[in-house]
Protein backbone atom coordinates (compact mmCIF):
# COMPACT_ATOMS: atom_id res chain seq x y z
CA UNK A 1 0.00 0.00 0.00
CA UNK A 2 1.10 3.44 -0.54
CA UNK A 3 2.36 4.28 3.28
CA UNK A 4 4.49 1.54 2.85
CA UNK A 5 6.03 3.98 -0.02
CA UNK A 6 5.84 6.83 2.80
CA UNK A 7 7.75 4.38 5.46
CA UNK A 8 10.54 3.44 3.03
CA UNK A 9 11.25 6.90 2.22
CA UNK A 10 11.48 7.65 5.69
CA UNK A 11 13.98 4.62 6.53
CA UNK A 12 15.90 5.86 3.37
CA UNK A 13 16.15 9.40 4.46
CA UNK A 14 16.46 8.34 8.41
CA UNK A 15 13.33 11.01 8.73
CA UNK A 16 9.58 10.99 10.00
CA UNK A 17 9.31 14.99 8.52
CA UNK A 18 6.61 15.98 6.14
CA UNK A 19 6.00 19.06 5.13
CA UNK A 20 2.85 21.44 5.52
CA UNK A 21 3.41 23.46 2.56
CA UNK A 22 0.81 25.61 3.44
CA UNK A 23 2.07 29.16 1.67
CA UNK A 24 -0.41 31.46 1.07
CA UNK A 25 0.12 34.72 -1.49
CA UNK A 26 0.66 35.80 -5.04
CA UNK A 27 0.48 32.93 -7.55
CA UNK A 28 4.33 33.12 -8.90
CA UNK A 29 5.61 33.78 -6.01
CA UNK A 30 3.92 30.98 -4.14
CA UNK A 31 4.64 28.55 -7.08
CA UNK A 32 8.70 29.47 -7.02
CA UNK A 33 8.97 29.14 -3.29
CA UNK A 34 7.02 25.93 -3.43
CA UNK A 35 9.63 24.50 -6.35
CA UNK A 36 12.49 26.43 -4.22
CA UNK A 37 11.50 24.67 -0.70
CA UNK A 38 11.25 20.72 -2.40
CA UNK A 39 14.79 21.58 -4.05
CA UNK A 40 16.42 22.09 -1.19
CA UNK A 41 14.53 19.99 1.45
CA UNK A 42 14.97 16.56 -0.39
CA UNK A 43 17.51 14.99 2.36
CA UNK A 44 14.84 15.31 5.14
CA UNK A 45 11.38 15.79 4.33
CA UNK A 46 9.72 12.34 3.36
CA UNK A 47 6.12 14.16 2.39
CA UNK A 48 4.54 17.20 1.88
CA UNK A 49 0.92 18.00 3.03
CA UNK A 50 -0.85 20.00 0.10
CA UNK A 51 -4.17 22.21 1.36
CA UNK A 52 -6.02 25.26 0.82
CA UNK A 53 -3.68 27.79 1.50
CA UNK A 54 -1.22 26.39 -1.33
CA UNK A 55 -3.79 25.16 -3.74
CA UNK A 56 -6.02 28.90 -3.40
CA UNK A 57 -2.63 30.61 -4.11
CA UNK A 58 -1.36 28.56 -6.84
CA UNK A 59 -4.42 26.77 -8.34
CA UNK A 60 -5.36 23.19 -9.34
CA UNK A 61 -2.78 23.05 -12.18
CA UNK A 62 0.00 24.65 -9.61
CA UNK A 63 -0.53 22.02 -7.86
CA UNK A 64 -0.61 19.55 -10.32
CA UNK A 65 2.97 20.68 -11.65
CA UNK A 66 4.47 20.74 -8.46
CA UNK A 67 3.54 17.13 -7.86
CA UNK A 68 4.65 16.06 -11.53
CA UNK A 69 8.41 17.32 -10.81
CA UNK A 70 8.54 15.77 -7.40
CA UNK A 71 6.44 12.56 -7.26
CA UNK A 72 9.67 10.65 -6.81
CA UNK A 73 10.89 12.24 -3.85
CA UNK A 74 8.25 12.89 -2.24
CA UNK A 75 4.97 11.05 -0.87
CA UNK A 76 2.04 14.09 -1.48
CA UNK A 77 -0.50 14.13 1.17
CA UNK A 78 -4.08 16.08 0.05
CA UNK A 79 -5.10 17.78 2.74
CA UNK A 80 -8.78 19.39 2.45
CA UNK A 81 -10.03 17.14 5.54
CA UNK A 82 -12.58 16.13 3.47
CA UNK A 83 -16.69 15.47 5.61
CA UNK A 84 -18.98 14.39 2.91
CA UNK A 85 -21.36 11.76 2.12
CA UNK A 86 -19.72 8.67 0.68
CA UNK A 87 -20.27 9.24 -3.04
CA UNK A 88 -19.10 12.57 -3.09
CA UNK A 89 -15.86 11.16 -1.07
CA UNK A 90 -15.17 8.80 -3.54
CA UNK A 91 -15.30 10.88 -6.59
CA UNK A 92 -13.09 13.55 -4.48
CA UNK A 93 -10.57 11.39 -3.86
CA UNK A 94 -10.60 9.67 -7.01
CA UNK A 95 -9.63 13.17 -8.62
CA UNK A 96 -6.73 13.91 -6.11
CA UNK A 97 -5.25 10.64 -6.75
CA UNK A 98 -5.75 11.05 -10.50
CA UNK A 99 -3.91 14.29 -9.59
CA UNK A 100 -0.83 12.56 -8.13
CA UNK A 101 -1.34 12.47 -4.93
CA UNK A 102 -0.49 9.41 -2.42
CA UNK A 103 -3.29 10.08 0.58
CA UNK A 104 -5.61 11.93 1.44
CA UNK A 105 -7.00 13.16 4.61
CA UNK A 106 -10.69 12.89 5.23
CA UNK A 107 -12.62 13.78 8.58
CA UNK A 108 -13.74 10.92 10.55
CA UNK A 109 -16.88 12.43 12.55
CA UNK A 110 -19.66 12.34 9.39
CA UNK A 111 -18.39 8.35 9.40
CA UNK A 112 -18.71 7.85 6.06
CA UNK A 113 -15.96 6.58 4.50
CA UNK A 114 -16.52 2.62 5.09
CA UNK A 115 -16.51 2.33 1.43
CA UNK A 116 -13.82 5.13 0.86
CA UNK A 117 -11.20 3.22 2.23
CA UNK A 118 -11.23 -0.21 -0.02
CA UNK A 119 -12.18 2.66 -3.01
CA UNK A 120 -9.29 4.40 -2.10
CA UNK A 121 -6.92 0.90 -2.00
CA UNK A 122 -7.90 0.10 -5.16
CA UNK A 123 -6.50 3.12 -6.13
CA UNK A 124 -3.35 2.20 -4.27
CA UNK A 125 -4.04 5.30 -2.31
CA UNK A 126 -4.03 5.53 1.26
CA UNK A 127 -6.67 7.63 3.21
CA UNK A 128 -5.67 9.20 7.06
CA UNK A 129 -8.67 10.25 9.45
CA UNK A 130 -8.27 13.19 11.37
CA UNK A 131 -8.77 11.61 15.32
CA UNK A 132 -7.85 14.47 17.64
CA UNK A 133 -6.77 18.18 16.37
CA UNK A 134 -3.99 20.32 17.98
CA UNK A 135 -5.43 23.04 18.71
CA UNK A 136 -6.78 24.32 22.44
CA UNK A 137 -10.80 24.16 21.43
CA UNK A 138 -10.99 20.78 19.90
CA UNK A 139 -13.84 19.50 22.47
CA UNK A 140 -15.83 18.01 20.48
CA UNK A 141 -13.38 15.73 19.36
CA UNK A 142 -11.76 15.08 22.88
CA UNK A 143 -15.44 14.36 23.99
CA UNK A 144 -15.83 11.72 20.78
CA UNK A 145 -12.43 10.18 20.69
CA UNK A 146 -13.96 6.74 22.11
CA UNK A 147 -16.07 7.07 19.40
CA UNK A 148 -13.96 7.92 16.13
CA UNK A 149 -11.14 5.73 17.72
CA UNK A 150 -13.26 2.84 16.99
CA UNK A 151 -14.80 4.07 13.76
CA UNK A 152 -11.04 4.47 12.48
CA UNK A 153 -9.62 1.19 13.36
CA UNK A 154 -13.13 -0.51 12.14
CA UNK A 155 -12.91 1.10 8.50
CA UNK A 156 -9.16 0.23 8.69
CA UNK A 157 -7.73 4.07 7.98
CA UNK A 158 -4.68 3.63 6.94
CA UNK A 159 -3.46 6.22 9.24
CA UNK A 160 -4.68 8.84 11.81
CA UNK A 161 -3.91 12.74 12.43
CA UNK A 162 -3.48 13.54 16.20
CA UNK A 163 -1.89 16.35 17.41
CA UNK A 164 1.13 16.72 18.74
CA UNK A 165 0.65 19.08 21.15
CA UNK A 166 -1.38 16.09 22.66
CA UNK A 167 0.83 13.47 23.04
CA UNK A 168 -1.36 11.38 25.41
CA UNK A 169 -3.53 11.40 22.89
CA UNK A 170 -1.09 9.73 20.82
CA UNK A 171 -0.33 7.16 23.58
CA UNK A 172 -3.59 6.32 23.60
CA UNK A 173 -4.23 6.02 19.68
CA UNK A 174 -1.47 3.99 19.41
CA UNK A 175 -2.45 1.02 22.59
CA UNK A 176 -6.20 1.16 20.18
CA UNK A 177 -5.11 1.37 17.00
CA UNK A 178 -4.06 -1.70 14.91
CA UNK A 179 0.31 -1.48 14.62
CA UNK A 180 -0.18 -0.87 11.00
CA UNK A 181 -2.18 2.34 11.06
CA UNK A 182 0.02 4.74 11.54
CA UNK A 183 -0.86 7.85 13.25
CA UNK A 184 0.66 11.89 12.25
CA UNK A 185 1.32 14.54 14.59
CA UNK A 186 0.99 18.32 13.22
CA UNK A 187 1.09 21.18 15.87
CA UNK A 188 5.32 20.78 16.22
CA UNK A 189 7.36 24.10 17.34
CA UNK A 190 4.98 26.64 16.18
CA UNK A 191 1.68 25.21 17.95
CA UNK A 192 4.02 24.22 20.71
CA UNK A 193 5.03 20.72 20.85
CA UNK A 194 8.76 20.11 20.68
CA UNK A 195 10.48 18.39 17.86
CA UNK A 196 10.61 14.55 17.94
CA UNK A 197 8.09 14.50 20.89
CA UNK A 198 5.45 13.31 19.23
CA UNK A 199 7.58 10.32 18.10
CA UNK A 200 8.34 9.21 21.45
CA UNK A 201 4.66 9.01 22.41
CA UNK A 202 3.77 6.72 19.33
CA UNK A 203 3.68 9.18 16.41
CA UNK A 204 4.85 7.92 13.44
CA UNK A 205 5.01 11.20 11.43
CA UNK A 206 5.48 14.54 12.33
CA UNK A 207 3.81 17.45 10.11
CA UNK A 208 5.84 20.94 10.05
CA UNK A 209 4.98 23.89 8.12
CA UNK A 210 5.67 27.13 9.59
CA UNK A 211 8.91 26.12 11.58
CA UNK A 212 10.08 25.70 7.99
CA UNK A 213 8.88 27.51 5.28
CA UNK A 214 9.24 30.84 7.18
CA UNK A 215 12.63 29.74 9.01
CA UNK A 216 15.16 32.20 7.52
CA UNK A 217 17.20 29.27 6.70
CA UNK A 218 14.70 26.26 5.83
CA UNK A 219 16.73 24.01 5.33
CA UNK A 220 18.62 24.12 8.44
CA UNK A 221 15.78 24.29 10.41
CA UNK A 222 14.52 21.08 8.88
CA UNK A 223 17.81 19.39 9.41
CA UNK A 224 17.58 20.23 13.44
CA UNK A 225 14.05 18.85 13.44
CA UNK A 226 15.07 15.58 11.78
CA UNK A 227 18.08 14.92 14.44
CA UNK A 228 15.57 16.05 17.30
CA UNK A 229 13.50 13.17 15.64
CA UNK A 230 16.43 10.44 15.91
CA UNK A 231 17.80 11.68 18.84
CA UNK A 232 13.82 10.68 20.30
CA UNK A 233 13.81 7.56 18.48
CA UNK A 234 17.12 6.85 19.88
CA UNK A 235 16.49 7.91 23.50
CA UNK A 236 13.83 4.70 23.47
P1 LIG B 1 2.28 24.62 11.46
O1 LIG B 1 3.46 23.64 11.64
O2 LIG B 1 2.63 25.84 10.64
O3 LIG B 1 1.59 24.94 12.74
O4 LIG B 1 1.22 23.87 10.52
C1 LIG B 1 0.53 22.74 10.94
C2 LIG B 1 -0.16 22.07 9.78
O5 LIG B 1 -0.87 20.94 10.26
C3 LIG B 1 -1.18 22.92 9.04
O6 LIG B 1 -1.16 22.52 7.68
C4 LIG B 1 -2.51 22.53 9.66
O7 LIG B 1 -3.58 22.60 8.72
C5 LIG B 1 -2.26 21.06 10.00
N1 LIG B 1 -3.04 20.56 11.15
C6 LIG B 1 -2.88 21.06 12.42
O8 LIG B 1 -2.07 21.97 12.65
N2 LIG B 1 -3.60 20.52 13.46
C7 LIG B 1 -4.52 19.53 13.27
O9 LIG B 1 -5.13 19.10 14.23
C8 LIG B 1 -4.70 19.02 11.99
C9 LIG B 1 -3.96 19.54 10.94
O10 LIG B 1 -4.11 19.07 9.73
Amino acid sequence: LSLANLMSKGEEKGSRLILALDLLGPKDYCSSRAVYLLSILRDYVIGVKIGHPLTLSIGIKGVLDIIKQYSSEYFFIADFKLADVPHIMKATVKVLVDMGFNAVITHLFPMSIDELVPFSHGLNASIIGVLMMSHKGAVLFEKNLNVLLDYARGVGVDGVVVGATKPMYIKLARERLNRDQLIFAPGVIRQGATAGEALKFGADFEIVGRAIYEAPDPLLSARRIVESEREALHDQ
